[in-house]
């Protein structure tokens, strides 16, 4: 059972990764406008992602006795300076989660609440992930400065890892 501390905290990190979800999602809306297929699939694909990463709290919360509240949608950002600044944004907003990420785990030992603690070691391997690579691409985004021919080529990149990780998913789903 949880305790009502750990409760409130995961149902925080609940609203959190809603957010992530919405906020990727409106990344992925504005990259579409700009003509820039490669980058909206993978922004597309990254919003789904996040929106699992809130699916599977809500039901560890239940599964433990308490209740994953679903939480309200916040407007997130409609328009985006660049592509750089849209990595940027995602680079600062995984490196909030990764905080608030441990802040859950350090309440879970607090509360001594073990299985709460192994449950949220996937999201701490997650966060290292997700923050390496935001870090990789805005590297990349960075090396091509304003050349239009670079973001050509950056943007068919994104794309052929959005159709990647589709199809890691697909196979994933059939095992
Ligand atoms: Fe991008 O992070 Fe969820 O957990």
């Amino acid at each position: 059972m949880l305790s009502p501390q750990v409760s409130k905290a995961l149902n925080k990190q609940i609203e959190l990764e809603g957010f992530s979800s919405q906020y990727y999602l409106a990344m992925a809306s504005w990259a579409e406008t700009q003509g820039l297929n490669g980058v909206s699939a993978f922004l597309y694909h990254h919003s789904d992602e996040e929106r699992l990463h809130m699916l599977k709290l809500v039901r560890f919360v239940n599964e433990r006795g308490g209740h994953g509240v679903v939480p309200a949608l916040k407007q997130p950002p409609v328009t985006f300076k660049s592509v750089k600044a849209v990595f940027e944004e995602i680079l600062k907003h995984e490196m909030t989660v990764t905080a608030d990420i441990n802040g859950l785990v350090d309440a879970t030992l607090k509360e001594k609440d073990y299985t709460t603690h192994n449950f949220l070691q996937w999201y701490v391997s997650e966060q290292i992930e997700e923050e390496a690579l935001a870090r990789q691409i805005v590297d990349k985004l960075k090396l091509i400065g304003n050349d239009k021919g670079g973001l050509y080529f950056f943007d068919r990149d994104l794309e052929a890892m959005a159709k990647v990780e589709a199809a890691k998913e697909t196979t994933d789903k059939k095992k």
